[in-house]
């Protein structure tokens, strides 16, 4: 670690308060170019710390960046993980007040519900397969506090991977019988196809960013609970939506989900 514990404890606030005021700031490794993993991670620790502080509650895990699609988007190489928390979530149908957010962008996700822990290292898909509950459609809205989407993966980390809202819908469908890789993926903003796609896209197959969260928990020692929800990155591309949208996204065999902006 390069930063010292008030330096991450600074940078915490200041994107929190991004985030919270919906405003914009330039990316934090212009002004900290030393700033290290531990460090990226540490900070979104730390905005972790202050929300559970305030009463939120964690409701799931994400992985990011872990198409090729959103990665050459991105302009990164690698995924990232962060956290969810109880007012991040929307209903199915429901309403995402764009007010609260900066530019948000939407993108679809195979989500995973656990009913055994997973940890690294080691974990592999048949792990993840042998793990998981369920999976279920889901619609990330991703907002990156960030000026324009301009980021490098330290800084995104370190602002929790955008992470703002999401909504699950559809049906919760165990594994045994789906090909996760070769599911069809259909998003659609204002009845018109926005973005088409396939489990596939998500690392070769949805588990394995599954695998790779359980990996990177288990080198910090720790594990994905039992029973955690966890969005497993964007199909495709994300998309930018705006007051008066409608986005539906329809996963073969698993159903749909939708959400309003307003
Ligand atoms: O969920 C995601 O894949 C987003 C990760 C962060 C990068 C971005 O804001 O696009
Ligand atoms: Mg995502």
């Amino acid at each position: 670690m390069k930063l010292d514990q008030q330096t991450i404890a600074q940078l915490a606030e200041h994107l929190e308060n991004a985030e919270l005021q919906a405003h914009d700031v330039l990316k934090i490794t212009d002004d900290h170019p030393e700033m290290d993993w531990g460090d990226a991670y540490a900070i979104q620790n730390e905005i972790l710390r202050r929300k559970l502080a305030r009463g939120n509650k964690v409701v799931g895990l994400k992985c990011g960046l872990t198409s090729r699609a959103k990665m050459q988007q991105m302009g990164v190489e690698t995924p990232c993980f962060g956290f969810l928390v109880d007012n991040f979530t929307v209903d199915d149908g429901g309403t995402v007040k764009t007010a609260e957010l900066i530019h948000p962008k939407v993108e679809p996700e195979i989500v995973f519900v656990l009913k055994k822990a997973l940890s690294g290292p080691g974990c592999h898909v048949g792990n993840v397969l042998a793990a998981t509950d369920f999976v279920m459609p889901g619609i990330e809205v991703i907002d990156s506090r960030y000026r324009d989407f301009k980021f490098d993966l330290k800084s995104v980390i370190a602002d929790n991977c955008s992470s703002s809202r999401y909504a699950l819908g559809g049906m919760a469908v165990p594994v045994a019988d789906l090909d996760l890789r070769t599911l069809g993926v259909v998003m659609e903003k204002n009845g018109q196809v926005v973005s088409i796609g396939a489990g596939a896209a998500v690392l070769g197959h949805p588990a394995a960013a599954v695998a790779m969260l359980a990996n990177h928990l288990g080198a910090r020692g720790e594990e994905i609970p039992a029973g955690t929800m966890i969005l497993s990155g964007g199909v495709t591309e994300a998309v930018s939506v705006a007051a008066g949208d409608h986005v539906n996204l329809r996963i073969q065999s698993l159903g749909s989900v939708s959400l309003r902006f307003a």
